[in-house]
């Protein structure tokens, strides 16, 4: 009887094995979210691909060291990646695990009114305990987003929101790596772990994927690899993000692609909350920053209430203030490098404005900062789980071993020992330069 019972076993596991192998690849890459907490996996009922979503209270890390109370989606925020081909069928079952009423919207959808997801417009509220269905077929395809339309003041500012990728059904044009990042800003009072959704406009803390810099996943590729970005964002600020090295355009919105007549070359994408953009470049070896171009945002938590102390001696009265006020630190005489050079320690249960370390020091960045590591001999990741398994912080996967002679450093101003670096013998860019002719 046990060894029939193992042979039967046996026999399930040689049948699943093929089965699992001949498992046909998807026609599009699939997209990765930095930092994601997953795929949301389907099942096939009845011609729909179905989908459970559940919104919840979490405990999410916004950084090593830094840990907030959220509403999120299945255990994250952002929710899990919903990823879809236009034309199917989709159902999406809500359940509602908050004590709140609930409801979610398909940011972007062309779909039933009463699919909409609007707390009292479209649907009463998902009550605590209940769970919704929504279904719909998708009619198009692009980067669009689902969100809480319940109380967006507190629900979306603690985290309730998530990408809705849906590919073409003949894509275009296939990229090689396709990345998406989710924006939103948040302000948690130092010491405290619930952001608080009354706050306007003096935000703390700006996230990639609700996290901040050192927390921040670096995306990753090859040179010559196509590379496409998808940015969202259900935030309060307006972010212009930035990325060096690369000139790129942007090719779709969440209203639709752009055709290429109307796309323009561009460093950074400026735009406000409830959009998004996918923009498409060609990687150039390197580890290039990639961060929202607005001063403050890549920055963590702490400097917001401070006087300005730029040229200001304070070295006998922040002792003397420390006395009264334990942990009280001024802003530096030449700037925060101050800080971060002494390596203070803040309260408990927030992140230092600059924090992380690269390959030359400290890097003096925080919030909406990671980088673009092109490096020859990148894996490729054929998931989103594949990818977060190795890929979560900013030092993974090495720093780019740059050629020699192509590194600023110091100069003595003496013509003896400062010669110019030689031209280097490893070519960075693919298109070498035409020779010049001398014939003339
Ligand atoms: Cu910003």
């Amino acid at each position: 009887m046990k060894l029939s019972l193992s042979v039967l076993l046996l026999g399930i596991l040689a049948l699943s094995i093929p089965l699992q192998a001949q498992k046909p690849s998807p026609p599009y890459t699939p997209v990765i979210m930095p930092n994601g907490v997953g795929t949301l996996p389907f099942k096939m009922v009845n011609g729909a691909k179905e989908f459970r979503l559940t919104v919840e209270k979490i405990r999410h890390e916004i950084a090593p060291g830094m840990v907030v109370n959220a509403w999120g989606y299945n255990g994250g925020t952002p929710g899990p990646l919903i990823e879809v081909v236009e034309g199917d069928r989709v159902r999406i079952l809500v359940t509602n695990k908050l004590s709140a009423p609930a409801a979610v919207h398909w940011h972007g959808l062309f779909l039933p009114s009463g699919m909409d997801g609007v707390t009292g417009l479209t649907q009463r509220g998902i009550r605590p305990g209940e769970t919704f269905r929504y279904e719909f077929t998708l009619k198009q395809h692009g980067t669009f987003m689902y969100h809480s339309h319940a109380d967006e003041m507190v629900q979306i500012g603690l985290g309730s929101m998530g990408f809705f990728i849906v590919h073409p059904k003949k894509p275009a044009r296939k990229v090689d790596r396709d990345y998406a990042i989710m924006l939103n800003e948040w302000y948690v009072e130092p010491g405290a772990s619930t952001p608080n959704p009354n706050e306007m406009t003096e935000f703390n803390l700006f996230t990639f994927n609700s996290r901040a810099f050192p927390g921040t996943a670096p995306l990753v590729a090859r040179p010559g690899e196509r590379i496409r970005i998808r940015l969202g964002s259900v935030a309060q600020d307006f972010h212009a993000i930035h990325l060096h090295g690369h000139s790129f355009k942007i090719t779709a919105t969440d209203g639709g692609d752009i055709p290429a007549s109307a796309q323009w070359p561009e460093t950074t994408v400026g735009f406000g909350p409830g959009q998004t953009r996918d923009f498409e470049f060609t990687a150039t070896a390197g580890d290039w920053a990639f961060h929202c171009h607005l001063r403050h945002h890549p920055m963590n938590a702490m400097g917001h209430g401070i006087p300005n102390m730029l040229g200001v001696d304070q070295r006998d009265v922040e002792d003397s203030v420390r006395k009264q006020v334990p942990g009280y630190m001024g802003m530096g005489k030449e700037g925060m490098h101050d800080m971060q050079d002494m390596g203070m320690e803040g309260p408990e249960n927030t992140l230092p404005m600059m924090a992380g370390d690269g390959p030359f020091g400290p890097v003096g960045m925080g919030g909406m900062f990671t980088v673009l590591k092109v490096h020859p001999g990148m894996p490729k990741f054929a998931s989103q789980a594949e990818y977060s398994a190795k890929v979560r912080l900013p030092g993974d996967m090495g720093w780019y071993p740059n050629p020699p002679g192509t590194v600023a450093g110091p100069v003595t101003e003496d013509p003896k020992t400062d010669t110019p670096p030689a031209t280097p013998s490893i070519k960075v860019h693919e298109t070498p330069a035409k020779p010049k002719s001398h014939s003339h």
